[in-house]
């Protein structure tokens, strides 16, 4: 297949919120710099279906959405020589190029190097997507696209791990839940003894509880409107748990007086831009810090006193966790294997790819945290 277009089967999201289509697509090779990927896994995350709703500004249709995968390379275009035919890889939405001024600056994890093309859906050689059906272009998404059997991605977007790794496993490192061990370890760096509030257990929450349990900390509480959440909370590190709905008081004035003053860390797991106001406000006067992580809709902004920052509490954020992915990818996968991170009790369904749109229905609701899709 090397050089040759492949057609084969992928889901397309023609428009915002309309069923995706299970689509014959045609997948052309890698040029210069690209890899092209057979993918095995997918699983869905709530950021695939921000975008499906139309409302992500840089949601472009039709286009094949889906980041959480793992597969094989099935070719690679000329220059490319971090990976080869056969290897096992998960693909990365955040780039790490090693030689852009991001990457040097040993302050972030975002990858400058391909970030223009990635966010309109196209690739950086030619400014052209790599999918078509009957001729007509499909947009990528996040540089990953992994809704189809085989995708084409950029070389500093592919990190190559253990070939004994089960992909039906690993794929979800390649978001989820990084995002939530890394906005603990990389981006708050909590320390042993801290107590933590997370709003919202989904699996980033849920991610974020595991991280904050191996950095020691002590209280660690759950706040989210659907109780149940708290039953596979517990396995995961949370060890208190508050519904804003059983209480008249703003949450954060909640949970402020259940700390004595506030948490030294609080995470926003959800999206929402009012739940990222009392996350912040809830942290503790003099150093409590709140990490963003959940993602907003297109026009929501956020919104505080300023003496809320002024009197030492301080707003962060996150992208994948802050891990460098092609770096630390590989060691995340080698932790999974020594069994010093979990990733298997995220998984509560398994499907075909195409079963994806029952699988979209089921991640809206409460019991489903990650589904994955063989393809
Ligand atoms: P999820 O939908 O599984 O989890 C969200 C949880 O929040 C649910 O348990 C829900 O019951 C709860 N919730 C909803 N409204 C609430 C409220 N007002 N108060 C308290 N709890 C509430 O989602 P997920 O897959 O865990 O993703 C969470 C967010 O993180 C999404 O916005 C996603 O787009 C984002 N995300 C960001 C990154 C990143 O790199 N920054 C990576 C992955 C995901
Ligand atoms: N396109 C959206 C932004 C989406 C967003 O913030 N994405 C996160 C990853 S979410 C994974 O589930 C991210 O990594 N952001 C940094 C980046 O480079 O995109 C919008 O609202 O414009
Ligand atoms: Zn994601």
């Amino acid at each position: 297949t090397q050089g040759q277009i492949i057609t084969c089967k992928a889901a397309v999201a023609y428009e915002p919120n309309k069923p995706l289509v299970i689509e014959d697509v045609q997948v052309a090779p890698p040029q210069a710099g690209e890899v092209r990927i057979k993918i095995l896994y997918t699983a869905l995350c709530h950021t695939d279906a921000y975008t499906w709703s139309g409302k992500d500004p840089e949601g472009l249709f039709p286009c094949i959405l889906g980041h959480e995968a793992a597969g094989v390379v099935e070719s690679v275009g000329e220059g490319v020589t971090g990976v080869q035919a056969g290897d096992h890889v998960i693909p990365c939405y955040q780039a790490e190029c090693r030689e852009c001024k991001f990457c040097k600056s040993g302050k972030t994890n975002l990858c400058g190097k391909v970030r223009s093309a990635t966010g309109v859906g196209v690739m950086m050689n030619d400014r052209k997507s790599r999918f078509s059906v009957n001729g007509k272009p499909i947009y990528h998404f996040m540089g990953t696209s992994t809704f189809s059997q085989y995708t084409v991605v950029h070389d500093v977007s592919v990190a190559k791990i253990d070939p004994k790794a089960p992909l039906d496993k690993v794929c979800l490192l390649g978001c989820g839940v990084p995002t939530g061990l890394g906005a603990v370890w990389n981006t708050a760096k909590v320390e042993p003894g801290s107590n933590v509030a997370i709003f919202g257990l989904g699996t980033v929450g849920l991610a974020v509880a595991e991280g904050a349990k191996t950095a020691g900390a002590s209280r660690i509480i759950g706040i989210d409107i659907d109780s149940k959440k708290y039953e596979t909370a517990k396995k995961f590190g949370v060890n208190e748990f508050v519904n804003p709905k059983d209480h008249e008081k703003p949450i954060q004035e909640v949970i402020v007086e259940l700390t004595d003053g506030g948490v030294d860390y609080s995470f926003e797991c959800i999206g929402n831009v009012s739940v990222m106001r009392a996350a912040l406000e809830c942290c503790h006067k003099g150093w409590g810090t709140s990490v963003i992580v959940g993602v907003a809709a297109s026009g929501q902004e956020i919104s505080t006193r300023p003496f809320q920052l002024v009197t030492g509490r301080v707003w962060k954020g996150t992208a994948f966790g802050g891990f460098k992915s092609r770096t630390q990818v590989p060691w995340l996968v080698e932790k999974y294997m020594n069994k010093e991170i979990k990733v298997d009790e995220y998984i509560t369904h398994n499907m075909t790819l195409g079963e994806i749109n029952k699988a979209f229905d089921l991640l809206h609701e409460g019991t489903c945290l990650r589904c994955v899709l063989s393809t």
